[in-house]
């Protein structure tokens, strides 16, 4: 993997391998060919500068335009309530403030199509994610809601290690502030405490580039990749790569899972799991 080095550290904790791969407007092929035949994140800068969101989103829009809107809010999937957009952005700077040592409360991915569908009209999928397999007929379900969301938090917020909806891809587009990810390939998950991961909260001491390791020790031996996405950027987001992402500004991002033929089989079969264990009640 063409990754830069990682600055010189004793042995025992050399747990940053490098740095996120980043690439200057590729072509569609060229992205697909090299980031989903070898998968592995990379960040695309050039691809959405003309994007209107670039120009218009900014809290004050979303206050005045969507601000009677109920969204979600939460902290790394736990702890979800519903409030007016509006009133978040008002109070994002003091919710969850003063709760020691956890992050603040964040709108982690409001699901905008069911309610708000107006707003893709502020941007348009680049054609480097090629077509999206859940929503033609491939795929034999129905994806609802569409797991297209918009994100706005605090500097600070912060989502904890994870891999994406059934082991899709996913992108994710910079439009506001800066986020700084880390990402731990798959191979490495059975020393990430998976049971910690998916949903339920924070969890104090796993995150990975300041593990606790007398509660964790096996966050010893992972290893991961980091890197700043910027207004502007995108970031790739491959199928069952966890990641860790921390706000470092006031920020406002778009994500999109997303289905492609050489993840088809795997997401189906995580798919009807999830809906067989749905139908048992487990
Ligand atoms: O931006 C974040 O805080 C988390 C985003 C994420 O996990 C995703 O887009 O899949
Ligand atoms: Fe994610």
């Amino acid at each position: 993997m063409p990754m830069t080095p990682a600055k010189p550290a004793p042995a025992n904790q050399v747990r940053c391998l490098g740095d996120i791969e980043r690439l200057r407007r590729p072509s569609p092929a060229e992205f697909y060919e090299e980031f989903h035949r070898n998968p592995r994140p990379v960040i695309l800068e050039g691809l959405i500068d003309d994007w209107p969101a670039m120009k218009e989103w900014s809290t004050d829009f979303f206050r005045e335009h969507y601000g009677d809107a109920e969204v979600p809010v939460g902290r790394c999937f736990g702890e979800k309530r519903y409030m007016p957009l509006g009133e978040y952005v008002d109070r994002m700077h003091e919710l969850g403030a003063g709760e020691e040592g956890k992050p603040p409360l964040y709108m982690e991915g409001w699901y905008y199509k069911e309610t708000r569908p107006d707003l893709q009209r502020y941007y348009e999928v680049p054609e480097h994610f090629g077509t999206d397999w859940f929503y033609t007929k491939r795929f034999p379900f129905d994806v609802l809601p569409e797991p297209h969301g918009v994100l706005i938090g605090p500097k600070g917020a912060f989502t904890k290690l994870h891999y994406d909806l059934w082991g899709s891809h996913s992108w994710n587009a910079q439009i506001v502030g800066r986020k700084q990810w880390i990402f731990v390939a798959p191979e490495y998950r059975r020393h990430v405490y998976l049971e910690t991961r998916q949903n339920g909260g924070y969890v104090a001491g796993t995150d990975v580039d300041a593990p606790d390791l007398e509660r964790w020790p096996r966050l010893a031996k992972v290893k991961y990749v980091t890197g700043v996405v910027h207004p502007g950027e995108m970031i790739f987001i491959p199928s069952l790569w966890m990641h860790q992402v921390l706000s470092l500004d006031d920020t406002i991002s778009i994500t999109h899972n997303y289905l492609s033929g050489n993840v088809f089989f795997r997401v189906l079969g995580r798919y009807l799991t999830h809906r067989f264990l749905k139908k048992q009640g487990i």
